[in-house]
Protein backbone atom coordinates (compact mmCIF):
# COMPACT_ATOMS: atom_id res chain seq x y z
CA UNK A 1 0.00 0.00 0.00
CA UNK A 2 2.70 2.53 0.88
CA UNK A 3 4.40 1.64 -2.57
CA UNK A 4 0.92 2.38 -4.05
CA UNK A 5 0.75 6.24 -2.37
CA UNK A 6 4.41 6.69 -3.91
CA UNK A 7 3.60 6.13 -7.36
CA UNK A 8 2.38 9.32 -9.94
CA UNK A 9 -1.59 8.85 -9.74
CA UNK A 10 -1.50 8.34 -14.00
CA UNK A 11 0.77 4.84 -13.67
CA UNK A 12 -2.71 2.88 -12.47
CA UNK A 13 -4.68 5.38 -15.14
CA UNK A 14 -6.61 4.64 -17.99
CA UNK A 15 -7.12 7.61 -20.21
CA UNK A 16 -10.18 8.39 -22.69
CA UNK A 17 -9.73 10.12 -25.65
CA UNK A 18 -12.28 12.04 -27.43
CA UNK A 19 -12.64 13.52 -30.65
CA UNK A 20 -14.88 16.36 -29.85
CA UNK A 21 -16.11 16.89 -33.40
CA UNK A 22 -17.44 13.20 -33.64
CA UNK A 23 -18.56 12.74 -30.14
CA UNK A 24 -21.80 14.46 -29.14
CA UNK A 25 -23.57 17.31 -30.50
CA UNK A 26 -26.04 19.08 -28.35
CA UNK A 27 -27.07 22.30 -30.52
CA UNK A 28 -28.18 20.22 -33.45
CA UNK A 29 -25.24 22.10 -35.96
CA UNK A 30 -24.06 18.52 -36.25
CA UNK A 31 -20.68 19.13 -34.84
CA UNK A 32 -19.82 17.68 -31.22
CA UNK A 33 -19.15 20.09 -28.65
CA UNK A 34 -18.53 20.61 -25.00
CA UNK A 35 -21.54 20.61 -23.79
CA UNK A 36 -22.31 17.29 -25.26
CA UNK A 37 -18.92 15.62 -23.96
CA UNK A 38 -20.56 17.38 -20.49
CA UNK A 39 -23.63 15.48 -20.92
CA UNK A 40 -21.44 11.63 -21.88
CA UNK A 41 -19.59 12.31 -18.45
CA UNK A 42 -21.46 9.50 -16.69
CA UNK A 43 -21.01 7.08 -19.37
CA UNK A 44 -17.07 7.89 -19.16
CA UNK A 45 -17.38 7.55 -15.29
CA UNK A 46 -19.12 4.27 -15.87
CA UNK A 47 -16.29 2.70 -18.51
CA UNK A 48 -14.07 3.32 -15.43
CA UNK A 49 -11.75 6.08 -16.75
CA UNK A 50 -9.92 8.42 -14.70
CA UNK A 51 -8.64 10.99 -17.42
CA UNK A 52 -10.10 12.53 -20.83
CA UNK A 53 -7.72 13.83 -23.30
CA UNK A 54 -9.69 16.14 -25.90
CA UNK A 55 -8.20 16.57 -29.42
CA UNK A 56 -8.02 20.33 -29.92
CA UNK A 57 -10.84 22.72 -28.71
CA UNK A 58 -9.23 25.89 -29.33
CA UNK A 59 -10.10 28.63 -31.70
CA UNK A 60 -9.04 27.24 -35.51
CA UNK A 61 -9.86 27.87 -39.27
CA UNK A 62 -10.27 23.71 -39.14
CA UNK A 63 -8.09 23.18 -41.69
CA UNK A 64 -6.96 20.39 -39.81
CA UNK A 65 -9.88 19.87 -37.57
CA UNK A 66 -8.40 21.92 -34.71
CA UNK A 67 -4.52 21.18 -34.83
CA UNK A 68 -4.32 24.38 -36.64
CA UNK A 69 -4.74 26.72 -33.50
CA UNK A 70 -5.54 30.27 -33.92
CA UNK A 71 -5.83 31.25 -30.27
CA UNK A 72 -5.01 28.96 -27.50
CA UNK A 73 -6.65 30.48 -24.54
CA UNK A 74 -9.84 30.50 -26.07
CA UNK A 75 -12.95 27.72 -27.19
CA UNK A 76 -13.81 27.92 -30.87
CA UNK A 77 -18.03 28.88 -30.87
CA UNK A 78 -18.49 25.72 -32.84
CA UNK A 79 -17.45 23.74 -29.35
CA UNK A 80 -18.57 26.34 -26.97
CA UNK A 81 -16.99 28.61 -24.72
CA UNK A 82 -14.88 29.51 -21.93
CA UNK A 83 -17.07 28.84 -19.62
CA UNK A 84 -18.06 25.61 -21.02
CA UNK A 85 -14.93 24.82 -20.55
CA UNK A 86 -14.66 25.29 -17.31
CA UNK A 87 -17.83 23.47 -16.47
CA UNK A 88 -16.56 20.45 -17.63
CA UNK A 89 -13.38 20.64 -15.87
CA UNK A 90 -15.34 20.73 -12.53
CA UNK A 91 -18.23 18.61 -13.50
CA UNK A 92 -15.30 16.14 -14.61
CA UNK A 93 -13.98 16.64 -11.27
CA UNK A 94 -17.05 15.56 -9.34
CA UNK A 95 -16.45 12.22 -10.59
CA UNK A 96 -12.98 12.03 -10.28
CA UNK A 97 -12.19 12.32 -14.25
CA UNK A 98 -9.39 14.82 -15.20
CA UNK A 99 -9.11 16.47 -18.61
CA UNK A 100 -5.92 16.26 -20.66
CA UNK A 101 -6.12 19.15 -23.00
CA UNK A 102 -4.15 18.68 -26.40
CA UNK A 103 -1.33 21.12 -27.35
CA UNK A 104 -0.23 22.09 -30.44
CA UNK A 105 3.14 23.74 -30.13
CA UNK A 106 5.19 22.57 -33.29
CA UNK A 107 2.88 24.95 -35.37
CA UNK A 108 -0.53 27.41 -35.33
CA UNK A 109 -2.68 28.25 -38.01
CA UNK A 110 -1.79 30.67 -40.30
CA UNK A 111 -4.78 33.02 -38.96
CA UNK A 112 -3.07 33.31 -35.51
CA UNK A 113 -2.27 36.69 -34.44
CA UNK A 114 1.57 36.02 -34.36
CA UNK A 115 0.90 34.73 -37.85
CA UNK A 116 -0.61 37.86 -39.14
CA UNK A 117 1.90 40.09 -37.20
CA UNK A 118 4.72 38.12 -38.48
CA UNK A 119 3.68 38.39 -42.39
CA UNK A 120 3.59 42.46 -42.28
CA UNK A 121 6.80 42.39 -42.67
CA UNK A 122 10.77 41.49 -41.34
CA UNK A 123 10.72 43.74 -38.56
CA UNK A 124 7.57 42.82 -36.91
CA UNK A 125 8.21 41.33 -33.47
CA UNK A 126 6.44 38.47 -34.38
CA UNK A 127 8.40 37.79 -37.41
CA UNK A 128 10.94 35.74 -35.83
CA UNK A 129 8.10 33.36 -34.23
CA UNK A 130 7.95 31.38 -37.30
CA UNK A 131 10.75 29.59 -39.38
CA UNK A 132 11.75 31.80 -42.61
CA UNK A 133 13.75 31.36 -45.82
CA UNK A 134 15.23 34.28 -48.02
CA UNK A 135 14.58 33.54 -51.87
CA UNK A 136 13.40 33.56 -55.29
CA UNK A 137 9.48 32.67 -55.77
CA UNK A 138 9.22 29.28 -57.69
CA UNK A 139 12.92 28.19 -56.25
CA UNK A 140 12.32 26.00 -53.27
CA UNK A 141 14.96 26.69 -50.55
CA UNK A 142 15.35 22.80 -50.60
CA UNK A 143 13.39 19.65 -51.30
CA UNK A 144 11.38 18.79 -47.77
CA UNK A 145 7.84 17.90 -48.21
CA UNK A 146 4.81 18.43 -46.19
CA UNK A 147 3.32 15.60 -44.13
CA UNK A 148 -0.26 16.44 -45.69
CA UNK A 149 1.33 16.52 -49.33
CA UNK A 150 3.12 19.05 -51.42
CA UNK A 151 6.76 21.27 -50.43
CA UNK A 152 7.20 22.27 -46.71
CA UNK A 153 7.76 25.70 -48.08
CA UNK A 154 5.21 28.28 -49.25
CA UNK A 155 6.28 31.77 -50.72
CA UNK A 156 5.19 34.91 -49.04
CA UNK A 157 5.49 37.82 -51.96
CA UNK A 158 4.73 40.82 -49.48
CA UNK A 159 8.57 39.28 -47.79
CA UNK A 160 10.04 37.69 -50.49
CA UNK A 161 10.66 34.98 -47.87
CA UNK A 162 9.28 31.37 -47.82
CA UNK A 163 8.05 29.77 -44.70
CA UNK A 164 8.51 26.48 -43.23
CA UNK A 165 5.34 24.54 -42.43
CA UNK A 166 5.90 20.80 -41.48
CA UNK A 167 1.99 19.89 -41.73
CA UNK A 168 -0.73 22.14 -44.31
CA UNK A 169 0.18 25.13 -45.71
CA UNK A 170 -2.22 27.13 -43.21
CA UNK A 171 -0.20 25.53 -40.22
CA UNK A 172 3.56 27.36 -40.45
CA UNK A 173 6.07 26.04 -38.13
CA UNK A 174 6.91 27.86 -34.64
CA UNK A 175 10.66 28.85 -34.29
CA UNK A 176 11.36 27.12 -30.87
CA UNK A 177 14.83 28.73 -31.25
CA UNK A 178 13.74 32.10 -30.27
CA UNK A 179 13.42 32.12 -26.33
CA UNK A 180 10.12 34.74 -27.03
CA UNK A 181 7.90 31.94 -28.57
CA UNK A 182 8.81 29.32 -25.83
CA UNK A 183 8.28 31.98 -22.84
CA UNK A 184 4.26 32.52 -24.76
CA UNK A 185 3.93 28.80 -24.71
CA UNK A 186 4.65 28.46 -21.02
CA UNK A 187 2.52 31.62 -19.92
CA UNK A 188 -0.12 29.82 -21.56
CA UNK A 189 0.15 26.33 -20.42
CA UNK A 190 0.78 27.55 -16.83
CA UNK A 191 -3.01 29.52 -17.53
CA UNK A 192 -4.45 26.15 -18.31
CA UNK A 193 -2.74 24.88 -15.35
CA UNK A 194 -4.88 27.53 -13.15
CA UNK A 195 -8.22 26.26 -14.79
CA UNK A 196 -7.45 23.14 -12.89
CA UNK A 197 -6.65 20.58 -16.35
CA UNK A 198 -5.09 17.25 -15.29
CA UNK A 199 -2.87 17.00 -17.97
CA UNK A 200 -1.16 17.83 -21.86
CA UNK A 201 -1.27 15.48 -24.89
CA UNK A 202 1.94 16.98 -26.92
CA UNK A 203 1.40 16.82 -30.62
CA UNK A 204 4.02 15.78 -32.66
CA UNK A 205 6.49 17.21 -30.05
CA UNK A 206 9.37 15.03 -31.46
CA UNK A 207 9.12 17.82 -34.33
CA UNK A 208 9.53 21.11 -32.21
CA UNK A 209 12.97 21.52 -32.77
CA UNK A 210 13.68 21.74 -36.31
CA UNK A 211 16.74 22.54 -38.33
CA UNK A 212 15.54 22.57 -41.97
CA UNK A 213 18.62 24.21 -43.18
CA UNK A 214 19.88 20.79 -42.14
CA UNK A 215 17.09 18.78 -43.37
CA UNK A 216 16.70 18.02 -39.36
CA UNK A 217 12.66 17.78 -38.62
CA UNK A 218 11.97 15.03 -35.98
CA UNK A 219 14.46 14.68 -32.92
CA UNK A 220 16.72 17.94 -33.73
CA UNK A 221 19.65 18.56 -31.68
CA UNK A 222 18.00 21.12 -28.86
CA UNK A 223 14.87 19.01 -28.62
CA UNK A 224 15.60 17.41 -25.09
CA UNK A 225 16.79 21.01 -23.85
CA UNK A 226 13.78 22.52 -24.91
CA UNK A 227 11.97 19.60 -23.40
CA UNK A 228 13.25 19.85 -19.77
CA UNK A 229 12.73 23.81 -19.84
CA UNK A 230 9.72 23.28 -20.42
CA UNK A 231 8.76 21.06 -18.14
CA UNK A 232 10.73 22.87 -15.72
CA UNK A 233 8.40 25.94 -16.56
CA UNK A 234 5.37 24.25 -16.15
CA UNK A 235 3.98 20.96 -15.47
CA UNK A 236 6.65 20.53 -12.43
CA UNK A 237 4.58 22.74 -10.96
CA UNK A 238 1.65 20.36 -11.18
CA UNK A 239 0.78 17.10 -10.64
CA UNK A 240 -0.59 16.03 -14.29
CA UNK A 241 -0.12 13.13 -16.79
CA UNK A 242 1.76 14.56 -19.98
CA UNK A 243 2.54 12.56 -23.19
CA UNK A 244 4.36 13.64 -25.93
CA UNK A 245 3.13 12.56 -29.71
CA UNK A 246 6.32 11.05 -30.78
CA UNK A 247 6.49 9.42 -34.26
CA UNK A 248 10.00 9.07 -34.45
CA UNK A 249 10.49 7.47 -30.71
CA UNK A 250 12.88 4.89 -30.24
CA UNK A 251 13.12 2.57 -27.01
CA UNK A 252 16.64 5.33 -26.49
CA UNK A 253 14.79 8.25 -26.51
CA UNK A 254 11.81 7.55 -24.95
CA UNK A 255 14.07 6.56 -21.99
CA UNK A 256 14.40 10.69 -21.76
CA UNK A 257 11.04 11.35 -22.26
CA UNK A 258 9.61 9.33 -19.34
CA UNK A 259 12.51 9.85 -17.11
CA UNK A 260 11.08 8.55 -13.87
CA UNK A 261 12.56 11.73 -12.66
CA UNK A 262 10.01 14.20 -14.19
CA UNK A 263 12.38 15.98 -15.86
CA UNK A 264 10.31 15.55 -19.18
CA UNK A 265 7.13 13.90 -19.27
CA UNK A 266 4.61 11.12 -18.10
CA UNK A 267 5.29 9.14 -21.18
CA UNK A 268 5.11 9.25 -25.36
CA UNK A 269 3.30 7.88 -28.00
CA UNK A 270 5.35 5.97 -29.81
CA UNK A 271 4.03 4.25 -33.44
CA UNK A 272 6.89 1.57 -34.06
CA UNK A 273 4.02 -1.50 -33.75
CA UNK A 274 1.43 0.79 -35.53
CA UNK A 275 3.92 1.20 -38.66
CA UNK A 276 4.18 -2.43 -39.50
CA UNK A 277 1.68 -2.88 -41.71
CA UNK A 278 2.74 -1.35 -44.81
CA UNK A 279 5.72 -1.92 -47.24
CA UNK A 280 9.02 -0.99 -46.06
CA UNK A 281 10.06 2.55 -46.68
CA UNK A 282 7.08 3.73 -47.80
CA UNK A 283 4.26 5.15 -46.77
CA UNK A 284 1.02 3.71 -44.80
CA UNK A 285 -1.07 3.85 -47.93
CA UNK A 286 1.24 1.19 -49.59
CA UNK A 287 -0.47 -1.55 -47.53
CA UNK A 288 1.61 -4.74 -46.54
CA UNK A 289 0.22 -7.86 -43.84
CA UNK A 290 0.97 -7.29 -40.60
CA UNK A 291 4.15 -9.24 -39.75
CA UNK A 292 2.76 -10.59 -36.22
CA UNK A 293 5.72 -12.51 -34.94
CA UNK A 294 7.60 -9.14 -35.41
CA UNK A 295 4.46 -6.73 -33.99
CA UNK A 296 4.99 -9.44 -30.63
CA UNK A 297 8.76 -8.82 -30.56
CA UNK A 298 8.33 -5.04 -31.09
CA UNK A 299 5.91 -4.58 -28.33
CA UNK A 300 8.26 -6.67 -26.07
CA UNK A 301 11.25 -4.33 -26.72
CA UNK A 302 9.23 -1.71 -25.38
CA UNK A 303 7.82 -3.89 -22.26
CA UNK A 304 11.43 -4.81 -21.59
CA UNK A 305 13.04 -1.42 -22.15
CA UNK A 306 11.43 1.13 -20.26
CA UNK A 307 10.98 -1.48 -17.41
CA UNK A 308 12.20 0.74 -14.84
CA UNK A 309 13.60 3.22 -16.76
CA UNK A 310 10.40 5.15 -18.12
CA UNK A 311 6.61 4.55 -18.83
CA UNK A 312 4.89 3.08 -21.86
CA UNK A 313 1.57 4.31 -23.31
CA UNK A 314 -0.66 1.35 -24.18
CA UNK A 315 -2.79 2.33 -27.77
CA UNK A 316 -3.65 0.84 -30.66
CA UNK A 317 -6.57 3.12 -31.88
CA UNK A 318 -6.50 6.84 -32.40
CA UNK A 319 -8.03 9.84 -34.67
CA UNK A 320 -4.81 9.37 -36.83
CA UNK A 321 -5.49 5.61 -36.68
CA UNK A 322 -7.84 3.45 -38.44
CA UNK A 323 -9.87 1.08 -36.57
CA UNK A 324 -7.57 -1.80 -34.63
CA UNK A 325 -10.85 -4.29 -34.99
CA UNK A 326 -11.09 -3.36 -38.67
CA UNK A 327 -6.81 -3.00 -39.05
CA UNK A 328 -5.84 -6.17 -36.88
CA UNK A 329 -8.86 -8.21 -35.98
CA UNK A 330 -12.17 -9.25 -37.73
CA UNK A 331 -14.98 -6.54 -38.33
CA UNK A 332 -17.33 -9.43 -39.36
CA UNK A 333 -17.79 -12.36 -38.41
CA UNK A 334 -15.54 -12.15 -35.21
CA UNK A 335 -15.91 -8.84 -34.39
CA UNK A 336 -16.77 -8.55 -30.75
CA UNK A 337 -14.26 -12.22 -30.02
CA UNK A 338 -11.57 -10.03 -31.93
CA UNK A 339 -12.46 -6.42 -30.45
CA UNK A 340 -11.96 -8.16 -26.94
CA UNK A 341 -9.01 -9.70 -27.90
CA UNK A 342 -7.09 -6.93 -28.76
CA UNK A 343 -8.35 -5.61 -25.35
CA UNK A 344 -6.76 -7.96 -23.67
CA UNK A 345 -3.29 -7.64 -25.12
CA UNK A 346 -2.89 -4.11 -24.66
CA UNK A 347 -4.35 -3.81 -21.26
CA UNK A 348 -2.57 -6.58 -19.73
CA UNK A 349 0.61 -4.78 -20.66
CA UNK A 350 2.89 -1.91 -18.42
CA UNK A 351 1.95 1.12 -18.97
CA UNK A 352 -1.03 3.75 -19.26
CA UNK A 353 -4.09 2.42 -21.50
CA UNK A 354 -5.69 4.98 -24.14
CA UNK A 355 -9.09 4.38 -25.01
CA UNK A 356 -10.26 5.87 -28.04
CA UNK A 357 -13.66 6.96 -28.56
CA UNK A 358 -15.44 4.17 -29.92
CA UNK A 359 -12.72 1.41 -29.47
CA UNK A 360 -15.01 0.37 -25.99
CA UNK A 361 -18.37 -0.48 -28.66
CA UNK A 362 -15.47 -2.52 -31.46
CA UNK A 363 -16.44 0.20 -33.77
CA UNK A 364 -15.30 -0.29 -37.14
CA UNK A 365 -13.71 1.25 -40.23
CA UNK A 366 -16.10 3.15 -42.92
CA UNK A 367 -16.25 2.55 -46.52
CA UNK A 368 -17.85 5.44 -48.24
CA UNK A 369 -18.15 5.18 -51.94
CA UNK A 370 -17.46 8.50 -53.30
CA UNK A 371 -14.66 10.50 -52.09
CA UNK A 372 -16.60 13.53 -51.69
CA UNK A 373 -18.09 11.98 -47.91
CA UNK A 374 -14.42 12.42 -47.11
CA UNK A 375 -13.51 14.86 -44.50
CA UNK A 376 -9.73 14.47 -43.93
CA UNK A 377 -7.18 16.87 -45.30
CA UNK A 378 -4.88 14.16 -45.87
CA UNK A 379 -7.36 11.93 -47.37
CA UNK A 380 -8.37 14.22 -49.64
CA UNK A 381 -5.01 15.44 -51.09
CA UNK A 382 -3.83 12.22 -51.26
CA UNK A 383 -6.74 10.93 -53.39
CA UNK A 384 -5.88 13.77 -55.42
CA UNK A 385 -2.17 13.21 -55.37
CA UNK A 386 -2.25 9.28 -56.52
CA UNK A 387 -5.09 9.87 -59.00
CA UNK A 388 -2.33 12.56 -60.34
CA UNK A 389 0.42 9.81 -60.57
CA UNK A 390 -0.91 7.54 -62.65
CA UNK A 391 -2.67 4.91 -59.29
CA UNK A 392 -5.58 3.81 -59.99
CA UNK A 393 -9.05 5.23 -58.66
CA UNK A 394 -9.62 1.25 -57.35
CA UNK A 395 -6.04 1.31 -55.72
CA UNK A 396 -6.29 4.77 -53.63
CA UNK A 397 -9.54 3.61 -52.58
CA UNK A 398 -8.49 0.42 -51.51
CA UNK A 399 -5.14 2.58 -49.25
CA UNK A 400 -8.63 4.87 -48.12
CA UNK A 401 -10.60 2.19 -46.65
CA UNK A 402 -7.58 0.60 -44.77
CA UNK A 403 -5.85 3.80 -43.80
CA UNK A 404 -7.85 6.76 -43.81
CA UNK A 405 -8.10 8.94 -40.92
CA UNK A 406 -11.46 9.22 -41.20
CA UNK A 407 -11.70 5.62 -40.21
CA UNK A 408 -12.04 7.11 -36.71
CA UNK A 409 -13.52 10.41 -36.75
CA UNK A 410 -17.23 9.09 -38.01
CA UNK A 411 -19.89 10.05 -35.30
CA UNK A 412 -19.94 8.18 -32.22
CA UNK A 413 -22.29 5.60 -31.89
CA UNK A 414 -24.84 6.15 -29.17
CA UNK A 415 -27.98 4.18 -30.00
CA UNK A 416 -30.15 3.09 -32.88
CA UNK A 417 -31.92 6.31 -33.81
CA UNK A 418 -31.70 8.76 -36.47
CA UNK A 419 -27.55 9.80 -36.75
CA UNK A 420 -26.51 6.90 -33.97
CA UNK A 421 -28.01 9.69 -31.37
CA UNK A 422 -25.13 12.02 -32.21
CA UNK A 423 -26.96 14.52 -33.81
CA UNK A 424 -30.41 16.09 -34.36
CA UNK A 425 -28.79 17.83 -37.77
CA UNK A 426 -26.42 16.69 -40.52
CA UNK A 427 -23.33 15.18 -38.97
CA UNK A 428 -20.46 17.02 -40.45
CA UNK A 429 -19.68 13.63 -41.80
CA UNK A 430 -21.48 10.97 -42.36
CA UNK A 431 -22.58 8.64 -39.72
CA UNK A 432 -21.33 4.74 -40.01
CA UNK A 433 -24.08 2.54 -41.46
CA UNK A 434 -23.61 -0.46 -38.77
CA UNK A 435 -24.70 2.12 -35.56
CA UNK A 436 -28.08 0.27 -35.99
CA UNK A 437 -26.33 -2.87 -34.61
CA UNK A 438 -23.02 -1.42 -32.97
CA UNK A 439 -23.92 1.34 -30.70
CA UNK A 440 -23.68 2.56 -26.76
CA UNK A 441 -27.21 2.19 -25.71
CA UNK A 442 -27.27 -1.28 -26.72
CA UNK A 443 -24.21 -2.62 -25.43
CA UNK A 444 -24.23 -0.59 -22.04
CA UNK A 445 -26.61 -3.37 -20.74
CA UNK A 446 -25.40 -6.44 -22.71
CA UNK A 447 -23.09 -8.38 -20.58
CA UNK A 448 -21.43 -10.06 -23.57
CA UNK A 449 -20.61 -6.53 -25.06
CA UNK A 450 -17.22 -5.02 -26.24
CA UNK A 451 -18.68 -2.39 -23.46
CA UNK A 452 -18.42 -4.58 -21.05
CA UNK A 453 -15.66 -6.42 -21.65
CA UNK A 454 -13.88 -3.07 -21.60
CA UNK A 455 -15.50 -2.14 -18.33
CA UNK A 456 -13.95 -5.19 -16.86
CA UNK A 457 -10.59 -4.27 -18.16
CA UNK A 458 -10.08 -0.91 -16.62
CA UNK A 459 -11.73 -2.30 -13.28
CA UNK A 460 -9.50 -5.30 -13.06
CA UNK A 461 -6.47 -2.59 -13.35
CA UNK A 462 -7.19 -0.81 -10.39
CA UNK A 463 -7.83 -4.20 -8.16
CA UNK A 464 -4.15 -6.02 -9.07
CA UNK A 465 -1.01 -4.35 -8.74
CA UNK A 466 0.42 -6.71 -11.24
CA UNK A 467 -0.97 -4.78 -13.88
CA UNK A 468 1.23 -1.66 -12.47
CA UNK A 469 4.34 -2.81 -11.26
CA UNK A 470 4.51 -6.55 -12.85
CA UNK A 471 7.45 -7.41 -14.73
CA UNK A 472 6.87 -8.72 -18.84
CA UNK A 473 8.08 -11.68 -20.02
CA UNK A 474 6.84 -12.67 -24.26
CA UNK A 475 6.49 -16.31 -24.61
CA UNK A 476 5.82 -18.24 -27.58
CA UNK A 477 8.40 -15.57 -28.99
CA UNK A 478 8.14 -17.26 -32.86
CA UNK A 479 4.37 -18.64 -32.92
CA UNK A 480 2.22 -17.74 -35.64
CA UNK A 481 -0.80 -17.41 -34.31
CA UNK A 482 -0.48 -16.70 -30.41
CA UNK A 483 -0.16 -13.65 -28.21
CA UNK A 484 1.55 -14.89 -24.87
CA UNK A 485 3.25 -13.27 -22.08
CA UNK A 486 3.36 -13.25 -17.99
CA UNK A 487 3.39 -10.22 -15.99
CA UNK A 488 5.33 -11.36 -12.75
CA UNK A 489 5.56 -9.22 -9.14
CA UNK A 490 6.69 -9.96 -5.97
CA UNK A 491 3.15 -11.97 -5.30
CA UNK A 492 1.43 -12.35 -7.73
CA UNK A 493 1.86 -13.84 -11.41
CA UNK A 494 -0.17 -12.96 -14.46
CA UNK A 495 -0.52 -15.36 -18.00
CA UNK A 496 -2.46 -13.45 -20.75
CA UNK A 497 -3.21 -15.57 -23.68
CA UNK A 498 -4.66 -14.63 -26.74
CA UNK A 499 -5.29 -16.37 -30.59
CA UNK A 500 -4.69 -13.65 -32.62
CA UNK A 501 -6.01 -15.73 -35.42
CA UNK A 502 -9.50 -16.57 -37.01
CA UNK A 503 -8.71 -20.37 -36.79
CA UNK A 504 -8.10 -22.59 -33.94
CA UNK A 505 -5.23 -22.72 -31.77
CA UNK A 506 -2.99 -24.80 -29.93
CA UNK A 507 -1.59 -23.60 -26.67
CA UNK A 508 0.44 -25.50 -24.20
CA UNK A 509 0.78 -22.84 -21.81
CA UNK A 510 -3.24 -23.50 -20.82
CA UNK A 511 -2.54 -26.21 -19.42
CA UNK A 512 0.31 -25.55 -17.16
CA UNK A 513 -2.09 -22.54 -16.31
CA UNK A 514 -5.09 -24.76 -15.18
CA UNK A 515 -5.50 -24.22 -11.38
CA UNK A 516 -4.85 -20.34 -11.90
CA UNK A 517 -7.81 -17.59 -11.40
CA UNK A 518 -9.75 -16.58 -14.37
CA UNK A 519 -9.75 -12.64 -14.51
CA UNK A 520 -11.12 -12.21 -17.75
CA UNK A 521 -12.17 -14.36 -20.74
CA UNK A 522 -14.18 -13.65 -24.13
CA UNK A 523 -15.47 -17.31 -24.65
CA UNK A 524 -18.15 -18.54 -22.49
CA UNK A 525 -16.55 -22.19 -20.49
CA UNK A 526 -14.08 -23.45 -19.77
CA UNK A 527 -10.15 -22.93 -21.22
CA UNK A 528 -9.05 -25.75 -23.31
CA UNK A 529 -5.38 -25.85 -24.86
CA UNK A 530 -7.53 -25.41 -27.87
CA UNK A 531 -8.35 -21.90 -28.53
CA UNK A 532 -10.90 -21.02 -30.22
CA UNK A 533 -10.94 -18.64 -33.32
CA UNK A 534 -9.59 -14.64 -31.88
CA UNK A 535 -9.88 -16.68 -28.17
CA UNK A 536 -8.19 -14.54 -24.99
CA UNK A 537 -7.52 -13.97 -21.39
CA UNK A 538 -6.25 -13.21 -18.28
CA UNK A 539 -5.09 -15.59 -15.59
CA UNK A 540 -3.80 -14.93 -12.37
CA UNK A 541 -2.26 -16.67 -9.15
CA UNK A 542 0.36 -16.54 -6.18
CA UNK A 543 3.74 -17.35 -6.44
O1 LIG B 1 -0.31 13.91 -35.93
C1 LIG B 1 1.00 13.83 -36.36
C2 LIG B 1 1.22 13.06 -37.55
O2 LIG B 1 2.37 12.88 -37.88
C3 LIG B 1 0.05 12.52 -38.30
O3 LIG B 1 -0.73 13.52 -38.82
C4 LIG B 1 0.51 11.68 -39.36
O4 LIG B 1 1.19 12.43 -40.30
C5 LIG B 1 -0.62 10.98 -40.05
O5 LIG B 1 -1.68 10.75 -39.20
C6 LIG B 1 -0.15 9.65 -40.53
O6 LIG B 1 -0.49 9.53 -41.84
C7 LIG B 1 -0.67 14.99 -35.15
C8 LIG B 1 -2.15 14.94 -34.92
O7 LIG B 1 -2.47 13.81 -34.16
C9 LIG B 1 -2.86 15.00 -36.22
O8 LIG B 1 -4.23 14.84 -36.11
C10 LIG B 1 -2.52 16.33 -36.86
O9 LIG B 1 -3.05 16.38 -38.14
C11 LIG B 1 -1.01 16.55 -36.94
O10 LIG B 1 -0.34 16.23 -35.74
C12 LIG B 1 -0.72 18.00 -37.20
O11 LIG B 1 -0.98 18.77 -36.08
CA1 LIG C 1 -22.75 21.37 -31.82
Amino acid sequence: MTEKKTQPWWKSAVVYQIYPKSFQDSNGDGIGDIRGIISRLDYLADLGIDAVWISPVYCSPQDDNGYDISDYQDIDPMFGTLADMEELIAEAKKRNIRIIMDLVLNHTSDEHRWFLEAKKGRENPYHDYYVWKDGEEGRLPNDMKAAFGGPAWEWVPELKQYYFHQFSVKQPDLNWENPKVRREIYDMILWWMEKGVGGFRLDVIDQIAKEPDRGITSNGPRLHEFLREMSRETFQKGDLITVGEAWGANTDNAKLYSNPDGSEFSMVFQFEHMVMDQQPGKEKWDLAPLPFVKMKQCMAKWQNELYGTGWNSLFMDNHDLPRIVSRWGDDRKYRKESAKMLATILHGMQGTPYIYQGEELGMTNVKFENITHYRDIETLNLYRERLEKGYSREEVMRSIYAKSRDNARTPMQWNAEENAGFTAGTPWIEVNSNYVEINAEEEIHDPDSVFSYYRILTHLRKKYPVFIDGRFRLLMEEDSQIFAYTRTSQNEEMLVCANFTGEPAHCPLIGEWKDAQILIHNYEGGLSEEMKPYEAMMLIRKR
